[in-house]
């Protein structure tokens, strides 16, 4: 008795996974960005010692005691020329955590380390943790926001819920300072929310995504932006929408911040989230905008329509018609991976650089948001195409 023997077949297999190389998928194009064949992460990326007790006389049949379900919604982040996910990894008893997986390579080859994330424990009406964005601050921090949901026990509703901003920081992943729950004055309940890396007017800045409850954001109007003095006790009085919601958009039912924005010369470019509603339940997609280097809570582009959307498998899964980011990685030359999740199971990578970002975005027509003001947008695209075709 000791190890069981289809540990080590399962190790073997996972290696090859992790081994595998990932490739531009050559069956999309668009000219503003790649997608990848495979997925960065999934559930079968998630280490076998988590999953199983190895040991053949507790566990004769080798069954899996804690099994991964999903593995989601990663923050992003580039430290001393290695790539860093901290993934939502969703275990079978549907409670999600936080774990680093680390590579090389932008691409592929992300693996889990040992053990998960260990948040210090503070808030003891939480009962599930997600969505983590990560920011390098200039303050010389990296702070993870994340999504800290607890039951409404105002509410005698079982699934009513409660969404808060959860703020930790770390310089180097490992060891993770919690701060209290962010405040917002004005806002019930707050899903999404992200801080801007650089103090803006002296203070810290955070994108935020008010709701009226936990799934419906209701009166909330899009993507908030507010301003707080002190980050150990951060409060928001004051939140202005930044990025409305609009009637028969993308984000006509839900608009909310991604990945941390990226700086370059012309704006502040952010990767953000849509939701619309179909006959088919909700679908969301990610799109993009800037906003302005003086003021980043002020929109100064945005492109129509979406920008990554659910395709093919990644239309299926536990919450399907799904894309989802919160991270995203500019490199030093100039390349930026835009990592999603796709319909809440696996993780995905998109490359782009800042160069076709700030094309696209500054160069993308706006929206018109009417039927026969978009006929006229493209006709217009056309003629201009058949006079030079023509020439
Ligand atoms: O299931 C889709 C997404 O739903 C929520 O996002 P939002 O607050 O924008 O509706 C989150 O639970 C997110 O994790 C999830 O991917």
């Amino acid at each position: 008795m000791g190890v069981h023997p289809k540990y080590y077949e399962l190790v073997k297999q996972q290696e090859a996974l992790l081994a595998r190389k990932n490739e531009v998928d050559q069956s999309f194009y668009n000219g503003i960005y790649e997608r990848y064949q495979f997925p960065v992460l999934t559930r079968e990326h998630a280490p076998i010692l988590w999953q199983y007790d190895v040991n053949e006389e507790t566990n004769p049949y080798f069954e899996e005691r804690l099994g991964i379900n999903a593995v989601m919604n990663s923050g992003a982040i580039e430290l001393n020329g290695k790539y860093y996910l901290v993934a939502r990894v969703e275990g079978n008893d549907r409670k999600s955590f936080f774990a680093v997986a680390e590579s090389d390579s932008p691409v592929d080859g992300f693996r889990f380390w040992n053990f998960p994330v260990q948040l210090p424990d503070t808030c003891p009406e939480e009962t599930n943790v997600y969505d983590m964005r990560l920011t390098k601050h200039e303050d010389g921090y990296i702070y993870g926001v994340f999504c800290s949901e607890s039951k409404d026990v105002s509410n005698p509703d079982l699934s009513a819920a409660v969404a808060a901003a959860g703020i930790v920081r770390t310089k180097d992943l490992k060891t993770w300072e919690r701060m209290p729950n962010l405040k917002t004055l004005h806002s019930p309940q707050q899903r999404n929310v992200m801080l801007h890396p650089e103090f803006v007017k002296g203070k810290y800045a955070f994108y935020t995504r008010p709701m009226d409850d936990f799934i419906d954001t209701g009166s909330g109007g899009g993507i908030g932006f507010g301003l707080c003095d002190d980050i150990t006790h951060a409060v928001i009085d004051e939140e202005i929408i930044t990025s409305k919601r609009k009637y028969h958009t993308i984000t006509e039912v839900k608009n909310g911040a991604g990945a941390v924005p990226i700086k370059t010369d012309q704006g502040w470019i952010h990767i953000a989230h849509g939701v619309r509603n179909t006959a088919a339940g909700l679908r969301y997609v990610i799109y993009a905008f800037a906003t302005a280097l003086d003021d980043p809570s002020r929109v100064i582009a945005e492109p129509s329509g979406l920008l990554i959307g659910p395709r093919g498998q990644e239309r299926v899964g536990d919450v399907s018609n799904v894309v989802f980011t919160n991270g995203a990685i500019a490199t030093k030359d100039d390349n930026v991976y835009i990592y999603y999740a796709s319909s809440d199971t696996r993780m995905h990578v998109a490359r782009t650089s800042i160069a076709r970002l700030k094309d696209y975005v500054f160069h993308t027509p706006i929206d018109p948001l009417r039927s026969p003001d978009c006929v006229k947008q493209r006709c217009e695209l056309i003629r201009r195409n058949l006079d030079l075709l023509t020439k």
